[in-house]
C-alpha cells in the first residue's frame, strides 16, 4: 500500500495526489505540514521537514516533482503518463522544472490573499506576484497555441504539476489577462474526476 504524507491543502502534495487519482492507485493519506505539525518520526522520513512524503515498499520519496516521475515510471502507462521515447517525455518534463519558478511567483499574492488577514496584506508584493505570474502565464499560453497539453498530445507529468498551480492562479482575486488557449486547457483539466478530488478544493 502507498502511502503519501502531507495536508492536502499543499500545492506540492496535491500534485501526487492527483496523479494517484488519475492512476488508480490505492493510497492513504496522512496530514503533516502546517497546522498538523511533523513529529520526529516524519523527520526521519524526510529531513528537509518539508512536504509530500511518498511510501512505497522500502521507497521513502521526497520532492514532489520526483515522486511524480516516480509514480509515472512505475505504474504509468508508457503511452501517456511516461512516454517511452525520452523526446517525447522531456517535453513534459521540462513543464516540471518550470513550475518550481511559477511556485515562487505565486507566493507574494497566495500568501497575501489567502493565509494574511486583509488589514495586514501587503498589496505591493500581491501586485507584484500576480504580475509575474501573468508574465509567465503568457508563456503558457504560447505553448498551449500549438499543442493540446504541456506534455503534448495527452494529459502528461507537465499538465499535472503546473495544473494544480493553474487551479490557485484562477481562483486568487488578481486581474489575469485574457489567456484563451490557456482556458481552454484549464478546462480540459477541471472535467477530469482525478482533477476535481484532488486539487479543485478551496484555497487555504
Ligand atoms: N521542493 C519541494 C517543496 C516542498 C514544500 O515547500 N512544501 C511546503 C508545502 S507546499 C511545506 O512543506 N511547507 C511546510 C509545511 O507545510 O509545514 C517539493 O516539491 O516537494
Amino acid at each position: 500500500m502507498i502511502t503519501l504524507w502531507g495536508r492536502s491543502n499543499s500545492h506540492n502534495v496535491k500534485k501526487p495526489l492527483w496523479l494517484l487519482e488519475e492512476l488508480g492507485i490505492s493510497y492513504v493519506r496522512h496530514d503533516v505540514g502546517g497546522p498538523f505539525g511533523m513529529d520526529e518520526v516524519y523527520h526521519a522520513k524526510n529531513p528537509n521537514g518539508l512536504i509530500p512524503t511518498l511510501e512505497d515498499g522500502d521507497l521513502i520519496q521526497w520532492e514532489s516533482n520526483s515522486i511524480l516521475r516516480y509514480l509515472a515510471a512505475r505504474y504509468g502507462d508508457s503511452s501517456t503518463f511516461w512516454p517511452a521515447d525520452p523526446a517525447q517525455r522531456a517535453i513534459g518534463d521540462k513543464w516540471m522544472d518550470w513550475q518550481i519558478g511559477f511556485g515562487e511567483k505565486i507566493k507574494g499574492a497566495y500568501l497575501g490573499l489567502i493565509r494574511t488577514p486583509e488589514a495586514q496584506r501587503d498589496h505591493a508584493a500581491i501586485s507584484a506576484s500576480a504580475e509575474a505570474m501573468n508574465s509567465a502565464m503568457q508563456i503558457i499560453e504560447n505553448m498551449l497555441e500549438s499543442s493540446e497539453y504541456l506534455s503534448g498530445d495527452a494529459l502528461g507529468l507537465g499538465d499535472i504539476a503546473m495544473g494544480v498551480f493553474a487551479y490557485s492562479y484562477y481562483n486568487l482575486a488578481i486581474d489575469r489577462p485574457a489567456l484563451p488557449m490557456t482556458e481552454r486547457w484549464f478546462a480540459k483539466l477541471q472535467q477530469r474526476p482525478a482533477y476535481q478530488k484532488s486539487v479543485m478544493i478551496p484555497l487555504s
